[in-house]
């Protein structure tokens, strides 16, 4: 009777380790999860805009900062890079790409519109792929 008690235990014992080990990855899971969700504040992003000049620098960074959310923006007119600081709780890359785009530059996701390419000055008028 003794010996039979005794591996119940050891079994029962073993059982629970397994059940703190799943307890314990399952906390570490959602704490993981739960640090995906959290917003950047302070979220950098990188995204190409097509432009020529000054004059599209300027129009770029001024449809960015439209965007209510964009802290930084800067193009730059040799790489055609946009550098970006965004809150991500109230803003995201798409909505600034669709704001730079209304203003008549392309970006990778978001087209100007033939009417609104066409009105930029000759100076501005980028190659379109
Ligand atoms: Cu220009």
């Amino acid at each position: 009777m003794k010996p039979k008690i005794h591996e119940f235990q050891k079994k029962n014992r073993k059982m629970m380790n397994k059940n703190v080990i799943i307890v314990l990855l399952l906390t570490f899971f959602s704490f993981a999860a739960q640090a995906q969700d959290k917003k950047n504040k302070n979220a950098k992003y990188e995204t190409e805009v097509s432009g020529n000049c000054e004059h599209c620098k300027k129009r770029i960074e001024k449809a960015a900062f439209s965007v209510s959310g964009v802290k930084s923006a800067i193009w730059d007119v040799s790489t055609h890079k946009l550098s970006l600081i965004l809150n991500e709780e109230k803003t995201s890359p798409v909505d600034v790409k669709n704001a730079i785009a209304k203003s008549g530059h392309d970006t990778d996701v978001a087209k100007a519109t033939q009417d609104v390419y066409d009105g930029l000055p000759t100076c501005c008028k980028y190659e379109r792929n």
